[in-house]
C-alpha cells in the first residue's frame, strides 16, 4: 500500500501501545444471536435522549448481524482529518449522529416529495466507526478499506460518514475489491476537483484521492463524474490531466451557463454510461457555505439544498447505488448546527432514493401525485 516515509521511524502495527486500536473484541459476537442491536429503552425516543445513532438506526457490529437482519444500508463513521484545510472532520461522525433531532425511530416520517418513508422502508443499521490511528493517515487507510469491504461483501450498501475526503481512496478501493477494478462509476459532488498529484509531498491527502484511484485502476476516468466544482483550481496542468483521463466535470461555470436542470440531467445520464454500479461521493463543501459553513475548506458560490437534494434522491432511485460517502463535516466550524442538519437531510434524501428503488419507483424525477396536486387533485403542470 502506501509506505511510511523512510526518513521516519517505521510504523509498527504490532506496537503494543497501539495494537488495541485495530483489534476487534474477541467476544464481538460471542453467544449473542446475530441481528440488530437496539439501544433504545422507550418506544418513542426524542432526539435529545441517547444513545445516538445515525438516523436513529439500531446497531450492527459484525457481517453476521448484517446478513441475519437483511440490512439494506449500513452507515458507518470514519474519523480521519489529516489533510489541509481546517481540521475537525474527525469528529464529523459524532456530529452527524447527533443530528437526528426531530424524528424518533419507528415514527412514520415520509419524504414529502415522494411519500416514501426511507427509515422504515429500508433496514438501516448503524455499523459503528472504523478504527483509525490518529497519528497517521497511511496507517488508517487499510482498516477503513477493510471495514467498507466487509459491509459490501454481504450485499449491504455501505454509507460512510467522514472524516475528510482522503476517505474516497479506501472507500472506492474497497468497492473495487468487491465489484471489480474499474467497474464502479463515481458521481463526485465537491467544490474541489481533488485530483492534484500530491499535497506537500504526500501522495494521499483530501486533495488527491481521485488521482490515486484512477492511476491505480480502481476507478476509470470515463466513469468519474464531478458536480459542483468551482473557485480557483484546478491549474492548467491538473485540468489537462483530467481531460486526458476522460473525467467529465460539471462545474459552477456550467451551471451558470446552462442552468441546474441541464447539469442534473447530464450528470444522471452520464452516471450509468458504461457502468453497472454507482458510488456517490458527497463532499459537504459542495453546498454553498451559506448553507454548510461547517467544512474544512469552504468555497463560496456553491449549490443549494434545493439543487442537491433532488439529484441525490434521483441518483439513488434511478441508478444502482452500491456505496455512498458523506465527508468533510467539521463540527468545530459549524457554529449554528446548519451543516449537521443538512448532513442528516442528505443521508435521508439518499436513503429515500434507495427505498424508492427497492419499491420499484425508478421513473425519472418522480414526485408523488399527492405531493404536487395541491391537496384537491388540481391539474397542476407536471414537474417531471
Ligand atoms: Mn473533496
Amino acid at each position: 500500500m502506501f509506505p511510511i516515509p523512510s526518513d521516519f521511524p517505521e510504523y509498527n502495527p504490532d506496537d503494543p501501545s497501539g495494537v488495541g486500536i485495530f483489534t476487534k473484541r474477541p467476544d464481538l459476537q460471542g453467544d449473542r444471536p446475530p441481528g440488530l442491536i437496539d439501544l433504545r429503552r422507550y418506544m418513542f425516543q426524542l432526539g435529545m435522549v441517547g444513545p445516538q445513532s445515525f438516523v436513529g438506526a439500531p446497531f450492527a457490529l459484525t457481517p453476521e448481524d448484517l446478513k441475519a437482519a437483511n440490512v439494506d444500508v449500513a452507515i458507518l463513521g470514519a474519523g480521519i482529518d489529516f489533510s489541509y484545510g481546517v481540521r475537525g472532520a474527525a469528529f464529523g461522525p459524532k456530529a452527524v449522529r447527533n443530528g437526528e433531532l426531530f424524528f424518533p425511530p419507528g415514527y412514520a416520517t415520509p419524504n414529502q416529495h415522494t411519500r416514501v418513508d426511507p427509515v422504515n422502508e429500508l433496514v438501516v443499521a448503524d455499523y459503528g466507526d472504523a478504527a483509525v490511528n490518529n497519528m497517521s493517515l497511511y496507517a488508517s487507510i487499510e482498516p477503513v478499506r477493510a471495514l467498507v469491504r466487509e459491509v459490501a461483501e454481504t450485499g449491504t450498501i455501505p454509507f460512510i460518514i467522514g472524516g475528510d475526503h482522503s476517505l474516497m481512496y479506501p472507500d472506492v478501493a474497497a468497492l473495487a475489491d468487491v465489484y471489480g477494478k474499474g467497474k464502479v462509476g463515481i458521481v463526485h459532488f465537491d467544490a474541489h476537483y481533488d485530483a492534484t498529484d500530491s499535497g506537500f509531498g504526500l501522495n494521499l491527502t483530501h486533495g488527491n484521492p481521485v488521482r490515486r484511484l484512477i492511476e491505480q485502476g480502481h476507478a476509470s476516468g470515463h466513469n468519474f463524474i464531478q458536480v459542483g466544482t468551482r473557485g480557483w483550481a484546478p491549474n492548467d496542468k491538473d485540468l489537462g490531466w483530467m481531460r486526458d483521463h476522460g473525467l467529465r466535470y460539471h462545474n459552477m461555470a456550467q451551471v451558470d451557463k446552462f442552468g441546474w436542470d441541464y447539469v442534473m440531467e447530464r450528470a444522471i445520464e452520464e452516471a450509468a454510461d458504461g457502468t453497472d454500479y454507482l458510488f456517490i461521493s458527497i463532499d459537504m463543501d459542495t453546498f454553498d457555505p451559506a448553507y454548510a459553513p461547517g467544512v474544512g475548506t469552504p468555497e463560496p458560490n456553491g449549490l443549494t439544498p434545493r439543487e442537491m437534494f433532488p439529484i441525490l434522491r434521483r441518483l439513488a432511485a434511478e441508478k444502482n447505488v452500491i456505496g455512498v460517502e458523506l465527508v468533510e463535516v467539521a463540527p468545530t466550524m459549524d457554529m449554528s448546527y446548519q451543516t449537521g442538519l443538512i448532513a442528516n437531510r442528505v443521508i435521508r434524501e439518499v436513503l429515500t432514493g434507495i427505498a424508492m428503488r427497492k419499491k420499484g419507483i425508478t421513473e425519472p424525477y418522480y414526485f408523488a401525485d399527492e405531493a404536487i396536486d395541491g391537496g384537491q387533485g388540481q391539474d397542476w403542470p407536471q414537474h417531471r
